[in-house]
Protein backbone atom coordinates (compact mmCIF):
# COMPACT_ATOMS: atom_id res chain seq x y z
CA UNK A 1 0.00 0.00 0.00
CA UNK A 2 1.51 3.08 -0.72
CA UNK A 3 0.41 6.51 1.43
CA UNK A 4 0.10 9.64 -0.29
CA UNK A 5 1.85 12.89 1.47
CA UNK A 6 -0.67 14.86 2.78
CA UNK A 7 0.64 18.34 2.00
CA UNK A 8 -2.41 20.40 3.29
CA UNK A 9 -4.05 21.38 6.84
CA UNK A 10 -7.88 21.30 7.44
CA UNK A 11 -7.98 25.20 8.20
CA UNK A 12 -6.11 27.68 6.53
CA UNK A 13 -3.41 29.65 7.84
CA UNK A 14 -2.36 33.51 7.70
CA UNK A 15 1.20 33.66 6.80
CA UNK A 16 3.71 36.62 5.74
CA UNK A 17 6.28 36.25 2.59
CA UNK A 18 9.10 38.74 2.38
CA UNK A 19 10.07 39.27 -1.72
CA UNK A 20 13.25 40.61 -2.86
CA UNK A 21 14.84 41.03 -6.39
CA UNK A 22 18.27 43.16 -7.31
CA UNK A 23 19.33 41.30 -10.61
CA UNK A 24 17.38 41.58 -14.17
CA UNK A 25 14.10 43.38 -13.82
CA UNK A 26 13.04 43.53 -10.61
CA UNK A 27 10.21 45.12 -10.64
CA UNK A 28 8.87 42.49 -13.40
CA UNK A 29 9.93 39.34 -11.40
CA UNK A 30 8.45 40.67 -8.02
CA UNK A 31 5.12 41.19 -9.92
CA UNK A 32 5.37 37.93 -11.80
CA UNK A 33 5.99 36.37 -8.53
CA UNK A 34 3.13 37.71 -7.31
CA UNK A 35 0.81 36.52 -9.90
CA UNK A 36 2.19 33.05 -9.60
CA UNK A 37 1.17 33.63 -5.74
CA UNK A 38 -2.26 34.77 -6.54
CA UNK A 39 -2.97 32.15 -9.29
CA UNK A 40 -2.30 29.32 -7.00
CA UNK A 41 -5.05 27.14 -5.93
CA UNK A 42 -3.99 26.74 -2.42
CA UNK A 43 -3.23 30.71 -1.48
CA UNK A 44 -6.19 32.61 -0.82
CA UNK A 45 -6.72 36.80 -0.26
CA UNK A 46 -3.36 37.99 -1.05
CA UNK A 47 -2.58 41.40 -0.08
CA UNK A 48 0.67 43.30 -1.29
CA UNK A 49 2.57 45.98 0.56
CA UNK A 50 4.13 49.45 -0.93
CA UNK A 51 7.39 48.48 -3.07
CA UNK A 52 10.93 49.61 -1.53
CA UNK A 53 14.40 50.32 -2.47
CA UNK A 54 17.24 50.10 -0.42
CA UNK A 55 20.64 49.39 -0.61
CA UNK A 56 22.39 45.58 0.41
CA UNK A 57 22.61 43.98 3.51
CA UNK A 58 25.64 42.21 3.19
CA UNK A 59 27.93 42.09 0.20
CA UNK A 60 27.93 45.91 -1.06
CA UNK A 61 28.99 44.98 -4.26
CA UNK A 62 25.45 44.80 -5.76
CA UNK A 63 22.36 46.28 -7.07
CA UNK A 64 20.44 47.70 -4.61
CA UNK A 65 17.27 45.58 -3.94
CA UNK A 66 13.65 46.17 -4.48
CA UNK A 67 11.38 44.62 -1.51
CA UNK A 68 8.01 44.37 -0.54
CA UNK A 69 5.52 41.58 1.38
CA UNK A 70 2.81 39.66 0.87
CA UNK A 71 0.09 38.61 3.29
CA UNK A 72 -1.79 35.43 2.38
CA UNK A 73 -4.21 32.64 3.56
CA UNK A 74 -3.04 29.08 2.89
CA UNK A 75 -3.92 25.56 3.90
CA UNK A 76 -0.42 24.48 2.92
CA UNK A 77 1.54 23.02 5.81
CA UNK A 78 4.50 25.11 6.19
CA UNK A 79 7.41 22.95 4.31
CA UNK A 80 4.66 22.74 1.71
CA UNK A 81 4.68 26.73 1.41
CA UNK A 82 8.39 26.72 1.70
CA UNK A 83 8.11 24.06 -1.69
CA UNK A 84 6.08 26.84 -3.65
CA UNK A 85 7.90 29.67 -2.90
CA UNK A 86 11.56 27.58 -3.77
CA UNK A 87 9.13 26.53 -7.54
CA UNK A 88 8.53 30.49 -8.10
CA UNK A 89 11.96 31.23 -7.25
CA UNK A 90 13.63 28.83 -9.43
CA UNK A 91 10.81 29.53 -12.34
CA UNK A 92 12.13 33.14 -12.05
CA UNK A 93 15.47 32.29 -13.08
CA UNK A 94 16.48 32.13 -9.31
CA UNK A 95 20.81 30.20 -9.44
CA UNK A 96 21.13 28.92 -6.22
CA UNK A 97 24.62 26.73 -6.47
CA UNK A 98 27.38 28.40 -5.99
CA UNK A 99 26.86 31.76 -5.01
CA UNK A 100 28.10 34.41 -2.80
CA UNK A 101 25.69 34.15 0.71
CA UNK A 102 23.46 36.94 0.41
CA UNK A 103 24.79 37.96 -3.05
CA UNK A 104 22.61 38.96 -6.38
CA UNK A 105 19.29 37.36 -6.91
CA UNK A 106 15.81 37.77 -9.08
CA UNK A 107 13.78 36.61 -6.30
CA UNK A 108 14.17 35.95 -3.36
CA UNK A 109 10.83 34.62 -1.30
CA UNK A 110 11.09 34.42 2.71
CA UNK A 111 8.21 32.93 4.56
CA UNK A 112 8.42 35.62 7.77
CA UNK A 113 5.31 34.13 9.61
CA UNK A 114 3.32 31.20 9.31
CA UNK A 115 0.54 32.04 11.60
CA UNK A 116 1.54 32.35 14.95
CA UNK A 117 3.76 28.92 15.13
CA UNK A 118 7.63 28.95 15.83
CA UNK A 119 9.40 26.19 13.42
CA UNK A 120 13.10 25.30 13.77
CA UNK A 121 13.32 22.75 11.54
CA UNK A 122 16.74 21.65 8.73
CA UNK A 123 14.76 23.70 6.44
CA UNK A 124 12.87 26.29 8.09
CA UNK A 125 13.17 29.03 10.90
CA UNK A 126 10.11 30.52 11.52
CA UNK A 127 9.48 33.63 12.39
CA UNK A 128 12.45 34.59 10.22
CA UNK A 129 15.06 35.68 12.64
CA UNK A 130 16.68 38.80 11.07
CA UNK A 131 13.19 40.98 10.68
CA UNK A 132 13.60 43.15 13.14
CA UNK A 133 16.90 44.88 12.81
CA UNK A 134 15.78 45.19 8.31
CA UNK A 135 13.86 48.23 7.27
CA UNK A 136 12.96 46.40 3.99
CA UNK A 137 11.53 43.78 5.73
CA UNK A 138 9.48 45.93 8.80
CA UNK A 139 7.95 48.52 6.27
CA UNK A 140 5.75 46.38 3.78
CA UNK A 141 4.56 44.16 7.21
CA UNK A 142 3.99 47.99 8.51
CA UNK A 143 1.79 48.41 5.17
CA UNK A 144 0.13 45.14 6.09
CA UNK A 145 -0.98 45.87 9.63
CA UNK A 146 0.91 42.77 10.58
CA UNK A 147 0.49 42.35 14.29
CA UNK A 148 2.87 39.53 14.66
CA UNK A 149 5.67 39.68 17.32
CA UNK A 150 8.92 40.07 15.85
CA UNK A 151 12.27 37.88 17.14
CA UNK A 152 14.78 40.49 18.64
CA UNK A 153 17.84 38.50 17.66
CA UNK A 154 19.89 41.80 20.25
CA UNK A 155 17.74 40.02 23.19
CA UNK A 156 16.53 37.09 22.02
CA UNK A 157 13.14 38.43 22.98
CA UNK A 158 9.94 39.19 21.02
CA UNK A 159 8.80 42.95 19.95
CA UNK A 160 5.78 44.69 17.83
CA UNK A 161 6.67 45.54 14.67
CA UNK A 162 6.83 49.31 15.77
CA UNK A 163 9.41 48.97 18.42
CA UNK A 164 11.86 47.40 15.81
CA UNK A 165 11.25 50.39 13.46
CA UNK A 166 11.65 52.87 16.94
CA UNK A 167 15.25 51.54 17.33
CA UNK A 168 16.50 51.00 14.17
CA UNK A 169 19.87 53.07 13.14
CA UNK A 170 19.65 56.28 11.37
CA UNK A 171 21.83 54.23 8.33
CA UNK A 172 18.98 52.06 7.94
CA UNK A 173 16.37 54.37 8.16
CA UNK A 174 18.32 56.68 5.69
CA UNK A 175 18.68 53.62 3.51
CA UNK A 176 15.16 53.27 2.27
CA UNK A 177 13.02 54.62 -0.14
CA UNK A 178 9.52 54.08 -1.25
CA UNK A 179 9.65 52.66 -4.70
CA UNK A 180 6.77 54.40 -7.17
CA UNK A 181 6.46 52.61 -10.57
CA UNK A 182 5.73 54.35 -13.61
CA UNK A 183 3.15 52.48 -15.64
N1 LIG B 1 15.18 28.75 5.20
C1 LIG B 1 15.14 28.67 6.55
N2 LIG B 1 14.12 29.42 7.01
C2 LIG B 1 13.52 30.00 5.94
C3 LIG B 1 12.41 30.89 5.82
N3 LIG B 1 11.74 31.33 6.90
N4 LIG B 1 12.05 31.28 4.56
C4 LIG B 1 16.18 28.03 4.40
C5 LIG B 1 12.74 30.84 3.46
N5 LIG B 1 13.81 29.97 3.52
C6 LIG B 1 14.19 29.57 4.76
O1 LIG B 1 17.66 30.27 1.51
C7 LIG B 1 18.59 29.36 2.10
C8 LIG B 1 17.83 28.33 2.90
O2 LIG B 1 17.16 28.96 3.97
C9 LIG B 1 16.72 27.63 2.11
O3 LIG B 1 17.17 26.47 1.49
C10 LIG B 1 15.65 27.32 3.17
O4 LIG B 1 15.54 25.93 3.44
P1 LIG B 1 17.97 30.91 0.13
O5 LIG B 1 16.77 31.67 -0.31
O6 LIG B 1 18.53 29.90 -0.79
O7 LIG B 1 19.18 31.89 0.44
P2 LIG B 1 19.17 33.33 1.09
O8 LIG B 1 17.84 33.99 0.94
O9 LIG B 1 20.36 34.06 0.54
O10 LIG B 1 19.45 33.00 2.58
P3 LIG B 1 19.16 33.85 3.83
O11 LIG B 1 20.32 33.60 4.75
O12 LIG B 1 17.79 33.55 4.33
O13 LIG B 1 19.26 35.31 3.33
P4 LIG B 1 18.30 36.48 3.74
O14 LIG B 1 18.32 36.66 5.20
O15 LIG B 1 17.00 36.31 3.04
O16 LIG B 1 19.09 37.66 3.11
N6 LIG B 1 19.45 43.45 1.33
C11 LIG B 1 18.35 44.15 0.95
N7 LIG B 1 18.40 45.51 0.92
N8 LIG B 1 17.20 43.50 0.58
C12 LIG B 1 17.11 42.12 0.59
O17 LIG B 1 16.08 41.56 0.23
N9 LIG B 1 18.24 40.01 1.11
C13 LIG B 1 19.29 39.32 1.54
C14 LIG B 1 19.16 37.86 1.72
C15 LIG B 1 20.55 39.99 1.90
N10 LIG B 1 20.52 41.42 1.77
C16 LIG B 1 19.42 42.09 1.37
C17 LIG B 1 18.26 41.37 1.01
MG1 LIG C 1 15.70 33.36 0.90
Amino acid sequence: MTLETDNTTSTKVTCYIALGSNMGDSLAYLNQAIQDLESHANIHDLTVSKFYKSKPHGPQDQPDYLNAAAKLKTDLKAEALLDLLQKIENDNDRVRQGVVRWGARTLDLDLLFYADKTINTKRLTVPHPRICERAFVLFPLRDLNCTEQMPNLKNNETTSILECIKVLSNTELHNIKEFHHVE
